[in-house]
């Protein structure tokens, strides 16, 4: 298989660099962990995207997760067209509002009220903002590896891209803040459990990625959540599911449901914006209620709560209440899942394939991933030669071995047999 002609990328690519640091607007989007440069993309239709020199790729990025529809979905694009029309922002309460916050609370019960901002950093920020408020105290315990945004106190070892660039924190933030978040290895219950007992009455909350998702997919092991959900409440702390990434992903419902934990406050993003920046926290009434300006605790923003964002957010739910829609993604990530252990049996590779609902790994490690320390064992080298192939037979993966694959409704039986086939072909 021959390279693609990137050409118009790599010219916009080589300008960037005069204008943005590092030529991008995310670090993730950089390709630097995966020894290439960033495909610069003209337009998204289904389960594809087009770059700039006309290449088509079949897309398991997905802007990172939201557009579980798909590309440039019709209804959505039609009802993003006609609320632009009406104005894009007034600063002001409106309809859709309410309609996207029943439909949330439809799906997710555990958020009695909830506060719409614009991204998952927004969310987790001022999520843990209000734990802090709620219980009088200061500390909050993360877990190695998990990402919960670039706040302060959650630069602190992280997932995502501070993990893909291998900087455990980050210059900025004060050491005051950082000493007030606490670590621990994913799943690990036993470490939670010292933690709380070497500072029983100080931990505000727990914040954790119910299944990971931004060290690579790592579900929980059996009795993780309920024993976080145990601690929390024998110490009086608060447990916060970091649903951004999983919420609509793992099940309609979030991990919340397919475990049946029940958290104190959830923060979402990602798909309820349906490809619109967006975020939200939300949780039992008696902690929203401290919100501004029902209560003390401030928090706002110009554009929280836009039409545009509100629009294609409750477009993309109604779609989403359907019930085939979610079988027929669940169908398709069974196909893919099955098809890539059929392929690393026939090839005798005993790496670990780890998926959770719509989202996918391949770790390019023979153990199975539990936490940060496994999941950092996993070859970067084989899995950039990995990328770099499966770019070439046009199938886009994140670029990064510690990130999820998503699926959308538009990738069908074909799109997973073509995955398949470049897989088999780019697995060396
Ligand atoms: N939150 C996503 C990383 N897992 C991508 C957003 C970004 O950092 O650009």
């Amino acid at each position: 298989m021959q390279s693609k002609n990137i050409t118009r990328s790599q010219e916009l690519f080589q300008q960037a660099q005069s204008l943005l640091p590092g030529g991008v607007d995310s670090p993730v989007r950089a390709f630097r962990s995966v020894g290439s440069q960033p495909l610069f993309i003209d337009r998204g239709e289904g389960a594809y995207v087009y770059d700039v020199d006309g290449n088509r790729y079949l897309d398991y990025v997905l802007s990172w997760g939201p557009l579980i529809l798909g590309h440039a979905n019709h209804d959505i694009s039609r009802v993003i067209c006609t609320t632009a029309q009406k104005g894009t922002s007034f600063g002001a309460p409106i309809p859709l509002e309410l309609e996207l916050a029943r439909r949330v609370m439809g799906f997710y019960p555990s958020m009695e009220r909830v506060r719409f901002v614009n991204s998952g950093t927004e969310a987790t920020m001022s999520a843990i903002r209000l734990a802090r408020a709620f219980t009088h105290r200061d500390l909050i315990i993360k877990f190695e590896g998990c990402y919960h945004g670039h706040t302060d106190s959650f630069l602190v070892q992280a997932g995502s891209g501070v993990a893909t660039l291998g900087l455990p924190d980050s210059p900025g933030v004060p050491t005051v803040t950082a000493n007030q978040t606490l670590i621990a290895p994913f799943n690990d219950l036993d470490a939670v459990k010292a933690i709380f007992q070497s500072y029983p009455h100080q931990i505000a909350a727990i914040i954790v990625e119910p299944v990971a998702g931004n060290m690579g997919v790592v579900p929980p092991v059996e009795g993780f959540l309920e024993g976080l959900r145990g601690l929390t409440e024998e110490f009086g702390a608060l447990l916060i599911f970091d649903e951004v990434m999983t919420g609509f992903r793992v099940h309609p419902g979030g991990a919340q449901t397919l475990y049946n934990i029940k958290p104190d406050l959830t923060t979402l993003g990602k798909v309820i914006g349906g490809g619109v920046p967006v975020g939200a926290f939300g949780g039992r009434q008696a902690i929203m209620d401290l919100i501004a300006p029902a209560g003390p605790v401030y928090q706002a923003g110009t554009f929280s709560g836009n039409p545009l964002a509100m629009a294609a957010g409750v477009e993309t739910l109604r779609i989403l209440e359907n019930p085939i829609v979610w079988e027929n993604l669940e169908a398709r990530s069974k196909q893919l899942k099955d098809g890539v252990l059929s392929i690393l049996r026939k090839k005798a590779l005993n790496y670990h394939l780890q998926s959770a609902g719509t989202m996918f790994t391949l770790f390019f490690t023979e153990n199975p991933v539990s936490n940060w320390a496994s999941a950092s064992l996993a070859n970067r080298e084989k899995y950039a030669q990995f990328f770099r192939n499966m770019l070439d037979y046009g199938v886009y993966l994140a670029p990064s071995q510690f990130e999820a694959g998503f699926l959308s409704s538009m990738h069908g039986e074909h799109e997973i047999l073509l995955t398949l086939e470049a897989i088999e072909q780019s697995l060396v």
